[in-house]
């Protein structure tokens, strides 16, 4: 049972229609009575569950009212954190919010820690931890497929799967510690078969989680796209062509860009986080320099590359170290400048690997490169399979459910080993508890304190 009271702004600080203070916990109800007089002069703490009220903030102390407001009041259980919750809804602006903010702590509300409030719907049951995962990832999607991902998965799409998974474990487990109890009673032949055949139905069942991870992790996070190659090529020309604005600086003078400039771009769904960067060349100028290593830096972050050549010059050293340098990395080559004069052909490039080649013109506005690079990313990134996936079935989406998985995965299969080998039965009973614990890990049935604490922390302050 949580005793402290929490309280924070829950809009974000600005001028806007209303800004709201919310408080949770045992003494919301009782602190909130004490800043804020309802019209009719009732008490907050005597009127139902999801009941509004107008009134006004005043200073208990001074008796200087503080805003005309309305408050609304949510009972435990039956809130966001199954707490008591008050939302006082003042005028939207800065200094008022704050006062009604600043008489909540005096009257000993405690300030909320970032993603405190969907900790307590976790600590108090309400939600489990993929669910209040999912709650900062509606907060923060990007693309219209990223919010509906994150909306099944507080909807419990992701929490029902492990469940259906964590089941029939929990059974096996039970029926190899009877048999460990009582050795007499061996196993029979049948059910040892049986349990085999779940621990393989489990597997594949991880493995299909797993096989949408690399995907749902763009559309939860954005895909890290970084536009590279030589001076002059026309890499900032690109970004622009885009974004359909004249985002970047273009000149014909090589080594323009110098700073990286980040501009999220929304490609049917995908969100790509499209990154224009320096060209890469040795220089003498140490401004130069400095850019030139901060997209080399990029380039080892990348999840797709694009790397652009001009076709109307030759081909240099400089674009060949860049083709070197991004030989590992999911990549596109773009041949660029078609409309000039050709002075090399695609052979020249040599071995390009497995990255599909364009060949365009940015001269001038190119709509159709626009979704010619969607296909191609499209198709790169195999998103079509996760397009199909999402809303049926559970798509993976963080780096640390995926390794909970492979974890999970790996006890699976070494117990399902000791199994075949004929090995004792306790020595499956060891490798199921450690698969069975890390599935709890998604859920938050199994999670340590300061991987909770590193969860919360990503979230806004009021969430
Ligand atoms: N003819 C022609 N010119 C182009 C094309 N694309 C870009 N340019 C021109 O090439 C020059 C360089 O373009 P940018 O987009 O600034 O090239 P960049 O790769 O960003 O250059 P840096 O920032 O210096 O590395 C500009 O004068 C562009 O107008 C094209 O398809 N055809
Ligand atoms: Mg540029």
């Amino acid at each position: 049972m949580i005793e402290n009271t929490i309280c924070a702004v829950a809009t974000p600080l600005g001028e806007g229609g209303i800004g709201i203070v919310r408080l949770s916990g045992p003494q919301a109800l009782s602190i909130a009575d004490q800043i804020f007089q309802t019209k009719k002069g009732e008490k907050l703490r005597e009127i139902g569950t999801y009941q509004l009220r107008y009134g006004k903030v005043v200073d208990p102390l001074s008796g200087q009212m503080i805003d005309e407001a309305l408050a609304l009041v949510m009972r435990a259980p039956h809130s966001y954190t199954a707490e008591d919750v008050v939302e006082i809804q003042c005028h939207g602006g800065v200094v008022a919010v704050q006062e009604v903010l600043s008489l909540s702590l005096k009257l000993g509300a405690e300030l909320a820690e970032p993603g405190e409030f969907t900790k307590r719907a976790f600590l108090n049951g309400r939600l489990d931890l993929s669910q209040a995962e999912a709650v900062i990832d509606i907060v923060r999607s990007q693309t219209r497929l990223g919010l509906e991902l994150a909306v099944d998965q507080l909807e419990g799409s992701l929490s029902g799967r492990m469940k259906a998974i964590q089941e029939p474990l929990y059974q096996i487990v039970v029926q190899v510690e009877a048999s460990i109890d009582f050795p007499e009673d061996d196993l029979p032949e049948v059910e040892l078969q049986e349990i085999a055949e779940t621990l393989q139905w489990s597997i594949q069942e991880l493995n299909t989680l797993l096989a949408t991870a690399d995907e749902g992790k763009i559309l939860r996070e954005g895909l890290k796209t970084v536009i590279t190659g030589k001076p002059n090529v026309g890499k900032s020309s690109l970004l622009n062509t885009l974004l359909n604005e004249k985002r970047a600086l273009v000149t014909n003078i090589p080594g323009t860009t110098r700073d990286s400039i980040e501009e999220l771009v929304n490609l049917r769904g995908i969100p790509l986080r499209l990154i224009d960067t320096a060209g890469i060349r040795q220089s003498n100028d140490p401004v130069e320099q400095l850019g030139v290593a901060r997209s080399l830096d990029l380039l080892q972050q990348a999840d797709l590359v694009l790397h652009v050549l001009d076709r109307s010059e030759e081909l240099t050293a400089e674009d060949f170290d860049v083709m070197e340098r991004t030989r590992n990395t999911r990549r596109i080559v773009l041949i660029n400048k078609v409309d000039l004069p050709p002075l090399w052909e695609v052979e020249d490039l040599g071995d390009v690997g497995a990255s599909p080649i364009l060949e365009t013109s940015l001269l001038q506005e190119n709509p159709e490169l626009a979704g010619e690079l969607a296909d191609t990313i499209l198709h790169l990134v195999g998103s079509g399979r996760v397009q199909a996936a999402a809303g049926s079935r559970a798509v993976i989406t963080r780096t640390r459910h995926k390794q909970a998985l492979e974890k999970a995965k790996g006890s699976l299969q070494e117990s399902l080993a000791t199994l075949q080998g004929g090995l004792p039965l306790d020595l499956i009973a060891v490798d199921l508890y450690a698969a069975l614990e890390h599935l709890g890990e998604i859920t938050g049935e199994t999670v340590r304190d300061n991987v909770l604490d590193r969860i919360f922390a990503q979230f806004c302050i009021g969430k």
